[in-house]
């Protein structure tokens, strides 16, 4: 009789988990629908429809939401997927970004990598994007994408200036210090709050740290920190696609 008092008893343990296993299952599911929601639409203005401005916070949960399986490119599928919604958002009503059709979307993708692929490698990376999307001032600033260094000898100067330590890296720590530096500069006046610093510091990271060791290498921060020189070719060089080579070779004898 005991045992089967227990086994009895254990059958309810069980049923009552199940039902609780159930009840998780639908509230994960409602979730993945609500997820499934344009996840554009939250970041659009209700009325105007524009796109309000990021924080560094929020721009990294757009890049985290499309960039699905986390390999540092929103591509293939992802990308179909970003340019539907990004495009379905804009609408009053909260269409389906089904409603843009494979006919729309062609067109949009190559309209849309002409204009932010940069290196033209069909992907679209965390600093192409950062293009497209509108962010807070002070973090923008932070991409100094129209104000590249004049020499790659000013790189080195702030290079040497910011590895505190000497140890062929630049730090979290080291980081901020060169963060708040460049916003001061950029401001001229010092209304960055240390909480906002450290945001931006782990965001730049989360950006420019292409190897995962959570600090910059020379070739991370040469990305954060642009040289005219390289500038200048890659202008040249997109210009090329449509520009004869007289045309190019003019273009290369200014300055
Ligand atoms: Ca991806
Ligand atoms: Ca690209
Ligand atoms: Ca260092
Ligand atoms: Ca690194």
């Amino acid at each position: 009789m005991a045992t089967n008092h227990g086994a009895g008893s254990r059958a309810v343990v069980a049923a009552t988990a199940a039902a609780a296993a159930a009840a998780a299952a639908a509230a994960a599911k409602r979730v993945q629908i609500e997820k499934a929601h344009n996840f554009m639409r939250q970041y659009r203005d209700p009325e105007s429809r524009e796109l309000k401005k990021l924080s560094a916070n929020q721009f990294m949960d757009v890049w985290a939401h499309y960039d699905k399986d986390g390999n540092g490119y929103i591509e293939g599928t992802e990308l179909d997927g970003f340019l539907r919604e990004f495009v379905a958002s804009a609408n009053v009503t909260d269409v389906s970004p089904e409603a843009v059709t494979d006919t729309m979307l062609e067109e949009l993708k190559s309209c849309f990598m002409e204009a932010y692929d940069d290196n033209q490698d069909g992907k679209i990376d965390i600093r192409e994007l950062a293009q497209l999307l509108p962010m807070e001032e002070n973090f923008l600033l932070l991409f100094r994408f129209d104000n590249p260094l004049e020499s790659s000898v000013e790189f080195m100067k702030i290079w040497r200036e910011y590895d505190t330590d000497n140890s062929g890296y630049i730090e979290a720590d080291e980081l901020k210090n060169f963060l708040r530096d460049l916003l001061k500069e950029a401001k001229k006046i010092n209304d960055v709050s240390e909480d906002k610093l450290i945001e931006y510091t782990d965001t730049m990271l989360q950006v420019f740290d292409a190897n995962k060791d959570g600090r910059l290498q020379l070739s991370e921060m040469a990305k954060l920190l642009p040289v005219k020189e390289n500038f200048l070719c890659r202008q040249v060089f997109k210009a090329s696609i449509s520009m004869n080579i007289d045309a190019i070779s003019e273009n290369l004898r200014v300055t």
